[in-house]
């Protein structure tokens, strides 16, 4: 079976999950497959960021629990920002409990996630029963939430996530396929080009950040390991000139996507 993965083939295909089809539109309208992770502790520092690097992203990835003057000003703000130059508001809260618990964790508390997140991230630890109780949430409540991606791989040194646990979350995502839209994975972890492969550990010039992170660059990352979607932290957020640096990982990212054969 010869699958071809060049976005425009695969438009149709992802456009039937509705997390995929907001995503692939802004692929390719603003030609980037790069998601910068604000990993920032103050809103300022996170609306100062956005501001000079909306132009190269596709999607924005927050840990909305490390901030520290969290209001909802600012999260209006960043819906303003997301609605104007069109980018998805990704939470990478990694939700791994029962499925009652992921419900509250996702509607209450401080952060209201699904209030505002487009897209979580979810691990398939505790089984796809959570899996589809979350889905029944999402999907009977009027929240901004699109859909989730299963965490089928992680980048860090020595995680667990690896064979049979790959594998049998790839099972699970197949099983909701309008709700899933992808993964968090360092090597595309399955052959269907309906779902995006979203990968973090990528710097263009580090390789680990003594804290068991593992960097790889974006040739490695897209080329090679054949993953859709770069998720890049400090490489930017840290850089001299941020907006220069993300567009350099957007162009180069850009590149290597659509010069991929497979
Ligand atoms: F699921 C994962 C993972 O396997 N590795 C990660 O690094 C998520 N991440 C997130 O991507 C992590 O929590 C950071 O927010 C981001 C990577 O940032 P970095 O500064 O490029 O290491």
């Amino acid at each position: 079976r010869a699958i071809c993965w060049s976005l425009e083939n695969r438009k149709l295909l992802l456009s039937k999950n509705p997390l995929n089809k907001h995503i692939i539109e802004i692929m390719m309208s603003k030609q980037t497959n790069l998601c910068v992770a604000a990993d920032l502790t103050k809103t300022s520092e996170i609306i100062e960021l956005v501001q000079k690097i909306h132009p190269f992203i596709c999607a924005l990835k927050l840990h909305i629990d490390i901030i520290e003057d969290f209001s909802w000003d600012f999260i209006t703000s960043l819906q303003t920002l997301a609605q104007e130059h069109k980018f998805v508001l990704f939470e990478d809260r990694k939700f791994a409990d029962t499925g009652k618990t992921m419900e509250l964790q996702l509607n209450k508390g401080i952060y209201k996630i699904s209030s505002w997140a487009n897209m979580v991230t979810v691990h398939s630890v505790a089984g796809d029963a959570t899996i589809s109780t979350f889905r029944e949430v999402v999907e009977n409540q009027n929240t901004a939430m699109e859909g989730c991606l299963l965490i089928a791989e992680l980048s860090t040194e020595g995680a667990l996530t690896r064979d049979f646990y790959t594998k049998e979350t790839v099972e699970f995502a197949k099983k909701y396929p309008n709700f899933v839209g992808g993964f968090i994975c360092q090597k595309r972890c399955h052959d269907d080009p309906s779902f995006f492969y979203w990968t973090p550990g990528v710097n263009q010039e580090q390789r680990g950040d003594g804290a068991g992170q593992q960097w790889r660059s974006i040739q490695q990352a897209v080329t090679q390991d054949k993953n859709d979607i770069i998720i890049v932290g400090r490489a930017i957020t840290s850089a001299q000139d941020v907006k220069a640096e993300a567009e350099r990982y957007a162009t180069a990212g850009w590149s290597s996507l659509i010069s991929r054969s497979d």
